[in-house]
């Protein structure tokens, strides 16, 4: 077998199980004393919700056994205004979970099979300290990356760079909303963040391209939506199909998928063409309108008819629309926009119709924010890492630094050819075989190392790889980092735990604290523990962790009243030009288009159809599959399809089907059938996030299937490295061709 076989965490032995205990009960208590004062009594805890990472802030009640009764939403907190959404609210059933990992493990070779044994967290990280130490001298720090995403890997991150390495990395930036922030850096020399800083609430129009708000449930964005649509603003929802928002919305354009760039430059065409852009804003603020001008002209209506399928009178009285709005409009740019490759490109056509239509900086638009720069805790300085991600690439996706700040994994997928120097992986909270794209090249990845080590709360498809698997204790049993996230106010939240932590679960800033320790690293983590930590950064704001606790929300007045541009105000860009740039000389400088051009992509092949994806409101990525309140309402994803193409295939509603690919890859898992016209008929539609094969999910396995498995062929950006994922078809079987064995 293979270096590293899946082990499926019920074939466990035990092994120091005894020696294990005591160590435990001792840390637990310890940890949990440490972490709540006992002369304050809480009837509530404050907390922010890490179902999702728009992490909104909450209350946490108690019942009078002690146990968790509910998490609610913090009135003060903008995110939210006092209300979760049904992912937050069951987020308690993360922590009730009996299928949660429950004690440290590690990969042993029993009568020549691998399987795990418990061992003692002492054992645990003594064995992943002195792994890190040999891979450390043999190939030096640099070979070793860190895969986070989430709240803990503040501490994680911190625990690398003291290490020496730098390849801290997370699928936010290269499956997600990278090409996004590249595009709007490389136009108005600042990124989108997170949360967005559209202006949703006073827009007079939103342009939804390809995002499905409302199914795509991030929370104050949803309110905002709902609140500008009360106030009578006019929604334009591009999608191939018919999402929640477009059954909201006044235009839906039901584009042929993969099309939308020739959509963006026709708008672009018709605003230019017919005068309806913002000439004061264009002539004061941006750069190359002429150059844009000339450039678009080849891109009418009428070429664009042919392309998206989308009739040229539909085009411009949408574009009417936004002009009329201008500039409390907003084309929104999107989250998950990784899809064929050229999406920095089609990003950058985004933010361009936003700079004509002078949306930037304006009220209804885009707003700047601000936030509260939390201090580090005092340590040494970093020790200089040699090798970044940039060598690895040989000098392929320079603009992705602007944007993350060293990655070496986290622009695109991981390769063992290429990332020849890295010998080592921990990953926290990332699953990463339902997360990255071809699969194949991930397992070949996982097979090159000599260590990988998976903190997680929940024995996933990653967890079944690691040498050692540590368990992660839920974000309602622990402290985290402050959440500093900017927004219309500098707003900080606090979590802090609830309960004490279930079975033999540690939070990440203890694992951290206590492998730097092993590792040699002690004078990076001189506080004694989190609340003395947080407490002097709190101090160093102008809060304390005392107050916060009482409070869980603090919102700054803002220095300067620089919310919005002022008429006619002066303002230099972050850019080389100091100007909005329409046409970009960074991306000219890297020998890229400086302008976006329409590029063509592949339409599926007869009998196969576009594998098209997306979110539920009531469930998160793969993570909240197993959840038993989400799960309750939500158990299995459904395919759509067209009824036309369910008749010529004879697929009648509620059968299942299995899916095979361009590639014959066939999926483990059934799927059921939804027969519905809110699905062109060249493509099918699944929620992400389905199909898990890990036994040990008991509600999760085997329910629906999954999209990942089925995306082998990745689109990577040649700007930033992003990974498009939307160039995949399939066709369907009724009948599982795979051996039974194999399931
Ligand atoms: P999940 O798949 O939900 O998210 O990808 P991931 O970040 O990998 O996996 C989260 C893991 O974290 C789970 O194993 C869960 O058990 C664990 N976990 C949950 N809470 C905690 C905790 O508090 N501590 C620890 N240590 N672990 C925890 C998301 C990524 O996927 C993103 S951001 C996007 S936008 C992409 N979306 C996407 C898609 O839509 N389709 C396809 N096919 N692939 C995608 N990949 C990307
Ligand atoms: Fe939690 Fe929902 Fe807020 Fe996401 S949007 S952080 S799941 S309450």
């Amino acid at each position: 077998y293979n270096r590293r076989d899946f082990i499926k965490i019920t074939s466990l032995g035990l092994g120091s199980a005894a020696l294990a205990t005591t160590f435990f009960d001792s840390t637990t208590a310890s940890i949990f004393a440490s972490q709540i004062d006992s002369t304050i009594k809480f009837s509530q805890t404050p907390t922010y919700c890490e179902v999702c990472f728009w992490k909104c802030a909450g209350w946490v009640t108690k019942n009078e056994e002690g146990e968790i009764w509910k998490v609610e939403g913090h009135k003060d907190d903008p995110h939210c205004n006092g209300r979760l959404c049904p992912r937050g609210t069951g987020g308690v059933g993360m922590y009730h979970d009996e299928d949660r990992l429950k004690k440290p493990l590690m990969r042993v070779e029993k009568d020549g099979k691998q399987t795990y044994v418990e061992v003692s967290w002492d054992e645990a990280l003594d064995f992943i300290a002195n792994k890190m130490t040999e891979i450390k001298e043999k190939y030096g720090p640099e070979s070793m990356a860190l895969f986070t995403h989430g709240s803990g890997g503040k501490f994680l991150g911190h625990l690398m760079k003291s290490y020496g390495s730098p390849h801290i990395t997370a699928p936010s930036f290269a499956q997600c909303r990278g090409p996004r922030e590249v595009a709007f850096y490389s136009t108005f020399g600042e990124g989108v963040y997170s949360p967005e800083r559209t202006d949703i609430r006073d827009t007079r129009c939103l342009v939804l391209i390809g995002s499905h708000i409302g199914e795509n449930m991030h929370n104050g964005q949803v309110q905002e939506m709902s609140e500008a649509i009360e106030k009578g603003a006019t929604i334009i929802t591009v999608d191939p199909r018919f999402s929640t928002a477009a059954s909201k919305s006044k235009h839906w354009l039901p584009i042929k998928p993969a099309t939308d760039l020739a959509l963006l430059l026709a708008w672009t065409h018709v605003i230019i063409n017919e005068g309806w852009y913002d000439k004061e804003y264009v002539e004061k603020y941006c750069f190359g309108f002429d150059q844009l001008k000339a450039h678009v002209q080849q891109y009418t209506p009428e070429w664009a008819y042919g392309v998206t399928t989308l009739e040229p009178k539909q085009i411009i009285e949408t574009a009417r629309e936004m002009a009329k709005a201008a500039p409390a409009v907003i084309v929104h740019p999107g989250r998950h926009v990784t899809w064929y490759g050229d999406d920095t490109q089609r990003l950058r056509a985004v933010a361009i119709l936003n700079a004509l239509l002078g949306s930037w900086g304006r009220r209804g638009g885009f707003y700047f924010p601000d936030k509260i720069s939390i201090p580090s805790y005092p340590h040494p300085e970093y020790p200089k890492a040699t090798k970044s991600y940039l060598d690895a690439m040989k000098g392929k996706y320079n603009l992705a630094s602007e944007v993350i700040s060293n990655g070496l994994c986290e622009v695109t997928v991981p390769s063992p050819e290429r990332d020849w120097n890295i010998k080592g992986w921990i990953v926290n909270g990332t699953n990463l075989i339902h997360t990255l794209p071809d699969q194949k090249k991930t397992m070949e990845a996982i097979q090159s190392l000599e260590l990988m080590v998976a903190i997680d709360t929940m024995p996933m498809e990653i967890t079944g790889y690691a040498d050692v698997v540590l368990p992660e204790c839920t974000y309602l049993e622990r402290y985290d980092a402050i959440r500093n996230s900017p927004h219309r106010d500098p707003v900080i939240c606090l979590r802090m735990p609830a309960v004490e932590p279930k079975y033999d679960s540690k939070p990440d800033w203890w694992i951290a604290k206590e492998l730097g320790e092993k590792l040699g690293l002690k004078e990076y983590f001189q506080y004694k523990d989190i609340e003395e930590m947080l407490d002097w950064q709190l101090k160093k704001v102008g809060s304390s962790l005392k107050e916060m606790q009482k409070i869980g929300v603090k919102t700054f007045k803002r220095k300067f009243d620089d919310l919005y541009l002022i008429d006619g105000q002066d303002f230099e860009f972050n850019t080389s030009t100091g100007k909005i740039e329409l046409y970009s000389t960074e991306l000219a400088a890297e020998g890229f288009d400086p302008l976006p051009s329409f590029t063509e992509h592949k339409q599926p092949p007869a009998g196969f159809y576009r594998l098209n994806y997306g979110r539920a409101p009531v469930h998160t990525f793969s993570r909240t599959a197993n959840n038993p309140n989400l799960s309750a309402i939500m158990k299995e994803n459904d395919l759509w399809v067209n009824p036309k193409v369910a008749k010529q295939w004879g697929l009648k509603n509620g059968q299942y089907v299995w899916l095979k690919n361009q590639d014959d890859i066939v999926s483990t898992f059934s799927i059921k059938v939804r027969v519905t016209e809110r699905i062109r008929w060249d493509s099918v539609y699944m929620v992400h996030g389905f199909g898990h094969s890990e036994k040990n999910l008991s509600r999760a396995f085997g329910k629906g299937a999954s999209d990942t498995e089925l995306i082998s062929n990745v689109k990577v950006d040649p700007i930033m490295g992003g990974t498009g994922m939307r160039e995949n078809f399939v066709t369907f079987l009724t009948e599982d061709p795979k051996p039974k064995e194999e399931v």
